[in-house]
């Protein structure tokens, strides 16, 4: 999986075999008919932290404004250990004052969160697959059942050791606090955190049960991921040679190009999912969705 990176990019003069073209306006076009057609078509969605930058919320890996290239104030021996598990058992103040700041409650869904839900409302979106902890495809409206968290999320939170839940209520109160809260059971103690998957974690039991699922697609739709983080990163590549792919992001990744079938809307993903609406016809729906989501 994920071996498609160093791919060169399709040559133009090769049809697809799928699309009309490869142009958003086929994109569009398909999207439209997968909607109409008597049994559903089947859209896979697959997001990063690029679709909630607009939000306000920075990503892990843009050069300047990206989280890692602005940690400096927490003091860690190397950015990456504030999500580490093993850093985490040793200092786990660092991961709290970050959690203060992307803690769900305090950004507002993007328009393309808002998108993925409108696929959700025409009944075509499969299934998201997401790597963002940040909550905000939930806070657009995607049910939770068609959202697979890879990387975990706020939603809940337990203890380190035992595994024990712990309260949500208590967890906003820690968070906003800068507190680390402290398994329920008195016995145990153990650190309490999110289910985020830190670095030597593993991935939710969601993930594993649907990674198949980008097989029975009729459309993937990448938006806001750098694909470089494994095994997320091999998901676009599960998918059927006949597949689209539409690749929305600021740069090229993951060997998206290299087949007859893929798309690539390079740029920012509002801009580029704000094109795909229009070019289904469903433009005017999408920005009154978004407009729902406003504080
Ligand atoms: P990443 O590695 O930081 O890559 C982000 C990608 O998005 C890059 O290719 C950027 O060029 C691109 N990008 C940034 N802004 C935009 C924009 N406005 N429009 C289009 N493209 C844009 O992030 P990944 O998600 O690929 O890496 C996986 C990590 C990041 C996961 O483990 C996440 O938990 C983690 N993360 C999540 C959040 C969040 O929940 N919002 C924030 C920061 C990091």
């Amino acid at each position: 999986m994920g071996q498609e990176n160093s791919l060169p990019l399709v040559d133009e003069n090769t049809p697809p075999q799928t699309l009309e073209s490869r142009s958003v306006e086929a994109v569009g076009r398909m999207l439209k008919a997968l909607e109409k057609k008597e049994e559903k078509g089947r859209v896979v969605v697959m997001t990063g932290a690029g679709i909630s930058t607009s939000a306000g919320i920075p990503d892990f890996r843009s050069p300047t404004t990206g989280l890692y290239a602005n940690l400096a104030r927490l003091r860690l021996p190397y950015a990456e250990a504030v999500f580490d598990i093993a850093y985490f058992r040793s200092n786990p103040l660092p991961f709290y004052t970050l959690a203060q700041e992307l803690y769900p409650g305090n950004y507002r869904p993007t328009i393309t969160h808002s998108f993925v839900r409108l696929l959700h409302d025409k009944r075509i979106l499969l299934k998201l697959f997401t790597q963002n902890i940040d909550c905000l495809e939930r806070e657009a409206g995607v049910p939770d059942d068609k959202i697979v968290e890879a990387h975990g999320s706020f939603a809940r939170q337990s203890c380190i050791e035992c595994k024990t839940p712990y309260p949500q209520e208590g967890m906003r109160e820690a968070i906003r606090e800068k507190r680390v809260p402290r398994c329920v059971d008195a016995a145990c103690n153990g650190l309490v955190k999110p289910e985020i998957v830190f670095f030597g974690e593993q991935l939710p039991r969601e993930f594993f049960e649907n990674r198949e699922l980008p097989r029975e697609a009729d459309l993937c739709i990448v938006m806001g991921t750098s694909l470089s983080v494994q095994p997320f990163a091999g998901l676009p590549s599960l998918c059927r040679e006949e597949t689209p792919r539409v690749l929305i992001n600021m740069e090229q990744v993951g060997g998206i190009g290299s087949r007859a079938d893929d798309v690539l809307v390079l740029g920012d993903c509002d801009a580029g999912v704000r094109k795909l609406a229009e070019a289904a016809g469903w433009l005017e729906e999408l920005e009154a969705l978004w407009a729902r989501t406003a504080p």
